[in-house]
């Protein structure tokens, strides 16, 4: 897109333009050192490398396309956010920014600074005028999931439309009976802002076209339990994260391109990095982009990051909604469902994430695990505990670490991370 054409779709949002350039001055440089020196990159990552030149640009651009045909953008920060019903109400889902610390010191005028900082951060965005996806979004959609997002979004809905999904935090037969109604609440709200009624066949495209992102992503998934790993974790990541950006049908096309030229490496045991670099799970917070520090840290300190554990990585894509209903109520059943199912750490007991982390371990083959998470995130600093234990009685090392969006810690973090893999490699 032209220079004079973004910047006045940026200024037409009411993005603050000068920090917007900085901002994007200082993510190119660091897409440059953390991506585009990769040695050995597959060829076709060339799409993702372009559709993060134009994230802001071309993309926010089929957004305001859309709206101007009378289409909804919906905004959301959570996994427990139904891309399919807003499908089904011919509108567009995306994920907002949310993932460099940016706006940090506006954010914390209106929150307590021990807050972590993914939430700092789009609050940031927001209040510096930085993210043009939230200014071009009709609606957010929240959640009650960690009390740092509940009570945030009780401030967040004074700065934009916001709407809040009450996430329950058990999985027992109540607390399914409360999810599914509130299914059924998101998916009347969405009909009353789009002027749209959700249909059987509307719903079930949105669900065929989800379950196709997710097949693609799985696919992307199983080449990497290959040795040598045929992609780094950062590209992974990066795939993941754009995900929640793209037009799913073109992604996954796109995806679905990439992951053959990956299965042709595969096959002639061509790797990223050598067959003897030792191999690691991360497991924790989601890492919304911008958000690259860690992959980088471990990866440019010689591992090779094999599966992430997280709601951008296998969290978010490990399970399909059944399409076999044929009314509306029991597509409605299947979205409940499958989206109770994810293991975030909010829920209590989490038995389920405890155990596919395990088994992501051993099918991945990695030799550790690399629990991240942010700073003053209770669930999953918590949670840590119960993971270290249970993948010590597996006999699989692993590394806690706690950061935040700031690069200062960086040369602390590759300390631990070069001693872990020193672990590892013995
Ligand atoms: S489903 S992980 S996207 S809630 S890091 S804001 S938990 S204090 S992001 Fe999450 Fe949905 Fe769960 Fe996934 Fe709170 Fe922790 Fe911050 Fe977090």
């Amino acid at each position: 897109m032209r220079q004079s054409e973004s910047m006045e779709m940026w200024r037409s949002l009411g993005l603050d333009l000068e920090a917007h350039d900085g901002l994007l001055r200082v993510l190119g440089d660091a897409y440059k050192q953390i991506y585009l020196s990769q040695q050995n990159r597959p060829e076709r990552m060339d799409y993702f490398n372009f559709v993060i030149s134009e994230i802001h640009g071309l993309r926010v651009k089929e957004l305001l396309d859309a709206r101007e045909e009378g289409r909804k953008v919906i905004g959301s920060f959570c996994l427990y956010v139904p891309e399919e019903l807003v499908l089904a109400v011919d509108g567009i889902a995306v994920g907002l920014c949310a993932g460099a610390d940016v706006g940090t010191e506006a954010a914390e005028k209106m929150l307590p600074r021990n807050t972590c900082a993914l939430i700092k951060s789009f609050f940031g965005f927001k209040i510096a005028g930085l993210c043009p996806y939230t200014e071009a979004c009709d609606l957010v959609i929240g959640e009650t999931t960690c009390d740092g997002k509940k009570k945030a979004y009780e401030i967040f809905c004074q700065l934009k439309d916001t709407y809040v999904m009450e996430v329950p935090h058990t999985k027992s037969a109540a607390a399914m009976a409360l999810w599914r109604s509130e299914i059924g609440r998101l998916a009347a709200k969405l009909e009353e802002v789009s002027g749209r009624e959700i249909t059987a066949e509307s719903l079930r495209a949105g669900i065929e076209t989800v379950n196709a992102k997710r097949r693609a992503l799985q696919r992307l998934n199983a080449l990497r339990q290959a040795n040598p790993a045929p992609i780094s974790g950062r590209d992974a990541l990066l795939i993941n994260q754009i995900q929640f950006y793209d037009d799913p049908v073109r992604f996954t096309t796109k995806l679905h391109d990439l992951c053959d030229e990956l299965e042709e490496r595969v096959k002639a045991g061509v790797g990223v990095v050598p067959a003897d670099t030792p191999r690691v799970l991360v497991s924790g917070c989601p890492m919304a982009a911008p958000n690259w520090k860690l992959p980088y840290v471990i990866e440019s300190s010689g591992a090779v990051i094999v599966g992430e554990e997280s709601c951008v990585g296998e969290r978010g894509t490990r399970n399909l909604v059944s399409d076999a209903g044929s009314t509306v109520d029991e597509l409605l059943d299947a979205l409940a469902d499958r989206y109770l199912q994810i293991d975030c750490a909010v829920f209590t007991p989490n038995p389920d994430r405890l155990r596919h982390i395990t088994e992501m371990a051993r099918a991945y083959d990695a030799a550790g695990v690399v629990h991240y998470c942010l700073q003053f995130c209770t669930p999953y600093s918590m949670e840590a505990t119960l993971v270290g234990r249970s993948l010590a009685e597996a006999g699989i090392p692993l590394l806690k670490l706690e950061t935040d969006y700031s690069m200062e810690d960086v040369p602390q973090l590759q300390t631990r991370v070069q001693a872990f893999l020193e672990v590892l490699r013995q």
